[in-house]
């Protein structure tokens, strides 16, 4: 199964220079907690904003359409069909995250979706892609804990494809 998971702000805004751009540590111990043991799917610039290095404790899918690209302890793929193909023959959730283009081509295949919310407004350059939201409904929606750490309202959504 296929799930989109990103954090964005209350105007779709998802990076800033290959990077998030706000620093909220809650989201990513959320982003680690929710993707253990699982598949990670990203972009190469995502990869590459990331420090071009795995995160522990899950396997990383990094698509590129260039036949050359190497990174150690990830799998290189060139297209989302070999990302389909991988789904159809292994076990566990396949989580996308990122970036703009990535979501583009994957989002019309999953079938779930976590999101952040944050209602503050940031600088960048990456937005979230367009998308129908009646075809998602909402399961479950929990505010964040609002700390020094942490000085944003912001939500963790969860969503699945509606049913007719
Ligand atoms: N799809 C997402 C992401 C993706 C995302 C994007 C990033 O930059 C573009 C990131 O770099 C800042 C990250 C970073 C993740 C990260 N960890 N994630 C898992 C660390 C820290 C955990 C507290 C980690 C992990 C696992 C093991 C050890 C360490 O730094 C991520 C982000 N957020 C959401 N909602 N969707």
């Amino acid at each position: 199964m296929l799930i989109a998971i990103w954090a964005q702000d209350k105007n779709g805004l998802i990076g800033r220079n290959n990077r998030l751009p706000w620093h909220l540590p809650n989201d990513l111990r959320f982003f680690k907690e929710t993707t253990v043991n699982h598949t990670l799917v990203m972009g190469r610039k995502t990869f590459e904003g990331m420090g071009g290095r795995p995160l522990p404790n899950r396997q990383t899918i990094v698509l590129t359409r260039d036949k050359e690209y190497h990174a150690d302890n990830v799998l290189i793929m060139h297209s989302l069909d070999e990302v389909l193909a991988y789904d159809q023959e292994n076990e566990g959730e396949i989580f996308i995250a990122g970036g703009s283009a990535i979501y583009t081509e994957f989002l019309p295949h999953c079938e779930k979706i976590y999101r952040t919310f944050i209602e503050a407004s940031f600088e960048g350059d990456a937005y979230f892609p367009l998308m129908l939201w009646n075809k998602w409904q909402l399961i479950e929606r929990k505010q964040g804990q609002r700390d020094e750490k942490n000085p944003y309202r912001y939500y963790f959504e969860t969503y699945e494809r509606a049913g007719s």
